[in-house]
């Protein structure tokens, strides 16, 4: 039987501590689907829209042959089943995502008994998270090793038009 993994974030926008572990995931799992959540609540924070966010990551998952993107609403449970998915994958950066994850491993477990994988973050991301990318950014910081090439990219030209 295939083994399918997903990997669920809200991707806004895609790091290279995201494709750390989901290049990881890809060399574990037959395939792994990248699972963009668009659920509304916190969708007022957020930089880029469901459709860019999910429009960046299928650019830097292009190597990985068995690598897709998909967006999602509502339960990532009901995603799993939806789409066959034995396994979520996530990255661990330090203790204080272990608590949160747990949580939501177990919460997820007992809806549907879907596995949850932690994978450990490399070293050097493990400081690295969305919201800091974007601060940073907005700021004038270098965050040009934290993110591919065409985030960067995007990014910039995103905060450019909100400073206009
Ligand atoms: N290095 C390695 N991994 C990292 C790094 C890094 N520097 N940064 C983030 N990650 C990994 C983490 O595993 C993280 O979980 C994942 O990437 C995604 O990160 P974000 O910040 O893009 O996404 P989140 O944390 O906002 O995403 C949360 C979900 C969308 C996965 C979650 O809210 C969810 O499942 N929502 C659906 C509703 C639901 O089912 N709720 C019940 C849950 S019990």
């Amino acid at each position: 039987a295939v083994r399918r993994a997903v990997c669920p974030g809200s991707f806004d926008p895609v790091t290279n501590g995201h494709l750390d572990i989901i290049e990881r995931a890809s060399r574990l799992f037959d395939e792994v689907v990248v699972a963009v959540g668009v659920n509304k609540s916190k969708s007022s924070a957020r930089l880029f829209s469901p459709e860019e966010r999910m429009a960046m990551l299928e650019q830097v998952v292009e190597p990985f042959p068995n690598v897709s993107v998909a967006g999602f609403e509502g339960l990532l449970t009901t995603f799993c089943a939806d789409h066959d998915v034995q396994a979520i994958v996530k990255g661990l950066r330090a203790v204080t995502d272990f608590d949160y994850e747990l949580q939501m491993a177990q919460m997820n477990a007992s809806l549907t008994e879907v596995e949850t994988v932690f994978v450990p973050c490399s070293p050097e991301y493990s400081f690295l998270a969305s919201s800091l990318v974007k601060e940073v950014a907005t700021f004038g910081g270098d965050v040009s090793a934290l993110v591919p090439p065409d985030v960067l990219e995007r990014l910039t030209a995103r905060l450019a038009e909100r400073a206009a």
